[in-house]
């Protein structure tokens, strides 16, 4: 049987290198699409083959598109960081918002068969209008990053309508794992942990201890991914544990796991609030469960998975 051929736009992300690990795993033939920068983009496997294209440029993402000829694309390229998008609201807009759009029109125009994947996100559901949040539950963004995927998600869902792509969500919860980047406080938290244990560092200072979020592993929710791309027909799908824990609840097992305890080490200061928090998100993946995914790593194993992986590096 011909190889199926994948096109991964956040191919040098966390979840972007997770999903090129299984899909080089089930035998695919994995394309990534990268910014052009000074320093060349790094991804872990030298098999997945680069392409240079940028989601706020339609020709070089349609030229991609064109060329590759993908069974799957995954879009998961976006500016990511909340509080970035504070201060990068157009920025943000462009490349969270418009890149999707951007990418399903290159899909469309040159590869109208592929099935398309697109990163939604549980900031989408902000200020929530419902515990826990399902496929159903309004939007209420509280950043530009969040008012900028959900128009990602809507145009997903209008490609779909509108000319019948095999066009699908993913709402995925926050995923987490030793690749996360370290401006997100679960990698914040873990490599301040090992810092402080080895008597680098004496103090963690992080921003709001009480939001909660729905934290799981990246392995597991680019199982989801491809799952979802496997179904028949296009939908949408949460992706999430469905278990939620505070900020001050990730630092008290990462600390308590090397022996410490985290009220000697970690200080909030206010000055580090957004300026609309998010203050509690909780996922209920039940129709993703019901296509036979579920999570594999609970909490505890992610928080001592991450400290582990940070204690180990020199
Ligand atoms: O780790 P965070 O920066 O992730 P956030 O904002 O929830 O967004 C992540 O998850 C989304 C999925 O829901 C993705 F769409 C998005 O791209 C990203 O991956 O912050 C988590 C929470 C926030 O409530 C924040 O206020 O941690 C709180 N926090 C407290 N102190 C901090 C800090 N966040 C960061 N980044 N740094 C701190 O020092």
């Amino acid at each position: 049987m011909a190889l199926k051929r994948a096109l991964i736009s956040g191919v040098t992300g966390q979840i972007g290198s997770h999903l090129a690990d299984l899909l080089l795993e089930k035998g695919y033939e994995v394309h990534g699409i990268v910014r052009r920068t000074s320093t060349p983009a790094k991804v872990r496997r030298p098999e997945v083959k680069l392409h240079s294209a940028d989601l706020c440029d339609q020709s070089s993402l349609s030229e991609v598109v064109r060329v590759v000829q993908p069974d799957e694309v995954y879009n998961l390229a976006a500016q990511s960081f909340v509080p970035t998008s504070w201060q990068q609201p157009a920025l943000t807009g462009d490349t969270t918002g418009l890149g999707v759009a951007r990418m399903l029109e290159a899909v469309r125009h040159n590869c109208p068969g592929a099935r398309f994947y697109q990163a939604s996100s549980s900031e989408c559901y902000g200020k929530v209008r419902e515990s826990p949040q399902h496929e159903g539950t309004s939007f209420y963004p509280r950043s530009p990053y969040g008012a900028a995927k959900c128009y990602g998600h809507w145009i997903t869902v209008n490609a779909r309508e509108s000319y019948g792509l095999h066009a699908s969500s993913g709402i995925c919860f926050n995923c987490e794992g030793p690749r996360r980047g370290v401006e997100f406080v679960t990698r914040r938290i873990t490599t301040a942990v090992a810092a402080i244990k080895k008597g680098k560092q004496e103090t963690l200072v992080l921003g709001n201890l009480d939001a909660r979020r729905d934290w799981g592993f990246a392995g597991d929710y680019v199982q989801a991914m491809h799952l979802i791309l496997q179904q028949p027909k296009p939908d949408d799908y949460v992706i999430a544990t469905g278990v939620s824990h505070s900020v001050g609840q990730f630092c008290e097992a990462a600390f308590a796991h090397v022996g410490l305890d985290w009220r000697r080490h970690v200080v909030s200061d206010p000055t580090l609030y957004r300026p609309a928090e998010v203050d509690v998100l909780l996922g209920d993946a039940r129709k993703l469960r019901a296509l036979g995914w579920k999570p594999e790593v609970d909490f505890e194993s992610l928080v001592k998975m991450m400290v582990d992986a940070d204690m180990e590096m020199p």
